[in-house]
This record gives structure tokens, sequence and C-alpha cells, in this order.
């Protein structure tokens, strides 16, 4: 049989030769902007050793927040990690400052460009912002770090201003330029356009910053690289300011099974990676939050567990184990005369049709929905099919 996603991945239309599209985690910058979470300094270090060992391409953390914060970004950066520790903060002198006192390689400066931002936030003219990005940028650079430059609420700036900025800034040697949906209020082709817009006046490699405000943000994080960004940013679990952006394990999965790019990444940490920021945050990732949620893997209806039980590809896209979860099996009211007879076996009794039926009629009877259920390893399924 061929392999059961082989008429998907050609709807799917991959590249002969994908690019590799880059990851930085943001779960120590943006993460930390999420209602009720705020890491003491060595779980900032271990998320940080996680990530790294995980295979994500950047690391962000902002030194600016605290004295605490500074302490995590100096260690982190000390450390000698795999990936670019990014420093963040405001276009400001004093934070590059903040950067290089912290012996950062990297740092990344915001501004919001759009209107309200300038008007309403900062208080600044169009001119104003215009000077402050370019004397940002060379100050970083006379400084010898790179740089990369946001244009915050980009998605919502008059796009000949947009332009604009991002050709000055790339005219005094900015490394990367962050492309936000600050609000999350584009929809895929909307960032595609965004995105489009400005990769074709610079040469610059872009980021996607994209905000999940509307349930958009996975998907507009795709049709940014559709567009020419080459660097998604996520967070683990996607936490981050309202709504947050767009998790970890969605994005390293799509990027390795759905687009090929040519990523390192260790997916089989991410249930625990998403487990290191439960405990450390208290907040439970919702059961049917794919690839790590714990119902991401599970199968309850009669018909589902029929085939599961002869080949879990029949309603799983991937393996739970190629992302470090765990298939399992719900028995209750839906588990069907197929479910009945393997509970059975579970349970040492004698299988025959007859008894299943009245098994799967007796669960039903109950009116107790789900019972129970148990694991189902791939061990016990090369079972299962042997003895059929
Ligand atoms: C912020 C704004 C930001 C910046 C994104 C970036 C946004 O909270 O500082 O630096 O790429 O969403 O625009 O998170
Ligand atoms: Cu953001």
């Amino acid at each position: 049989m061929k392999d059961p996603n082989y008429y998907a991945n050609i709807y799917n239309a991959y590249d002969k030769n994908p690019k590799k599209i880059r990851v930085l985690d943001s779960t120590l910058r943006e993460g930390e902007q999420h209602p009720g979470v705020s890491f003491t300094n060595k779980q900032r270090i271990q998320i940080a050793w996680m990530l790294d060992y995980f295979g994500v391409d950047q690391i962000e953390i902002s030194p600016v927040v605290s004295g605490d914060h500074k302490e995590a970004t100096k260690t982190i950066i000390k450390q000698g990690l795999k990936a670019d520790i990014v420093s963040h903060g405001r276009a400001l002198k004093e934070d590059i400052d903040v950067s290089l006192s912290c012996d950062a390689k990297w740092c990344a400066a915001y501004l919001g460009i759009s209107d309200i931002h300038l008007k309403d936030k900062l208080r600044i003219s169009r001119e104003e912002a215009m000077n402050r990005a370019v004397e940002t940028v060379e100050y970083a650079k006379s400084h010898g770090l790179k740089i990369r430059f946001t244009v915050e609420d980009g998605s919502r700036a008059e796009p000949e201003f947009l332009l604009k900025m991002c050709k000055a800034i790339e005219d005094v040697g900015v490394d990367r330029i962050s492309l936000p949906d600050t609000v999350g209020i584009l929809r895929p082709i909307g960032m595609y356009n965004f995105v489009k817009k400005v990769r074709e006046v610079v040469d610059v490699p872009l980021d996607a910053h994209v905000h999940n405000d509307i349930g958009f943000a996975v998907a507009n994080a795709f049709a940014a690289c559709d567009a020419g960004v080459d660097q998604i940013h996520t967070t683990i679990d996607g936490i981050g300011e309202r709504t947050g952006i767009p998790p970890l394990a969605e994005v390293a999965v799509a990027l390795t099974y759905l687009y090929k790019s040519p990523n390192d990444f260790r997916l089989d940490m991410l249930l625990d990676l998403s487990k290191l920021i439960e405990e450390y945050t208290i907040i439970k990732p919702y059961d049917s939050k794919p690839i790590v949620g714990s119902s991401a893997y599970k199968h309850k209806a009669g018909t589902h567990l029929a085939a599961i039980l002869r080949n879990p590809a029949a309603y799983e896209p991937i393996p739970p184990r190629a992302v470090g979860n765990r298939r399992r099996i719900v028995f209750g009211e839906l588990a069907g005369k197929t479910g009945a007879a393997y509970l059975m076996s579970l349970l040492g009794l004698e299988k025959n049709d007859e008894n299943a039926k009245a098994v799967a009629a007796g669960l039903k009877g109950l009116r107790m929905g789900d019972l129970i259920e148990i694991p189902l390893e791939d061990r016990l399924e090369k079972k299962i099919i042997n003895d059929k």
C-alpha cells in the first residue's frame, strides 16, 4: 500500500528544493507577556537550553524588562548555545546599550509605525520615527551588533511609509526586518500581500511575527513564508500578549511534514516542552490543542477504533511518537463491537462476535458516556494486527 498521505502530499505540492524556514522562539520575551506568566531565571535558562536542543535558530529574550531579565540574558548568552540569542528592546540607544552590556551579538529593536501607534502611543511624527529607526540601526551596527528591526503594527501602517522605512533601514545595514501583524487583523492572503510588498523593495531577510487574535496566526505565518519570509516567530504553546502567536509545535511539525523544510528539529521533545511550560505557568493547554493536546491522539468512535486497531494511520496524520505524544483509545457508549472485543481481549475474556455485541450494547445501555481510556502502543498494535 502507498503511504496513506501520498495523495494529500500531491495536493500539498512540495517544492522540489524546499527552502529552509527558520524558527525564532520568543517564549522568553513574547511568552512572558502572556497574562500570569513570569519565569524565574533558573526556568529561563532551562527553557533556553531545551529550545536550543530542540533545534530553533534564534531565541529571543528582553533584558530591558528588569534586572533579573538582564541577568538571565547575560547568563544565556555566556553559555554559548547553538541558537543566536536575540536581545529585544525598543528602538532607543539606551536599550541597545543594555543589549551591549549583556554581550549580545544579536539585538532586535521595535518601533510602532502605524498612524495610531505614532500618534497615540509614541506621539511622534513619521519623520521622527524614520530618524529614530535609522539612528537605532546605525548605532547598533557601529557597535558591532547584528540587528533585526521590527516595524511594529506594520500591517496597519500606511504602505508607502512602511516601504520607505524598510528601504531606509536596509540602506544603513539592518540584518533582518520583522514584519508583524501586531493585532492579528490580517487574513492569509492579506499577510501574503503585506510581505510581498516589502519583499519587492528590499533584499534583507524577513521574519514573520503574527498574532492570533482571530485565530489565523499559524495560517498567516505560512502565508508569509509563501511570500518570502524565511523565519517564523513562535512560542511554546503559543503563549503571548492576549491570544498569543503561533505555537512552536504546530510550526515545527508543519515545516517538517507539510513544507519539507530542511530543519533538524527534535520533534519528539514537543510534548516535554509543552509540559515544561505548563509546569512553570500553570496554564494547561486545551485538550484538543494540535500535536500536544491530551486529545490529539485519542480515538473514540467505534468506526475509528475498528480502523485504529488495524492501522492507526487510518486516523492519524503523523504518529504520536514522532512528537512525543501517546495514542489512547476511549471506551464508552461509542466503542462499538470492535472496541468491545478489544476491551474483552485485554481483560482476558474469550472473544466472540455475540459477546462483543452484547458488551457494546451494555456500554451503550449504561448511558455513562466515556468509561475508560487505554494507551495503545505500537508494540500492542503489531500484536493485534498479527492476531487477526
Ligand atoms: C511587542 C510588539 C511585538 C514585536 C514583534 C517583533 C509585535 O510586544 O513588543 O519584535 O518582531 O507583536 O509587534 O511583539
Ligand atoms: Cu508580538
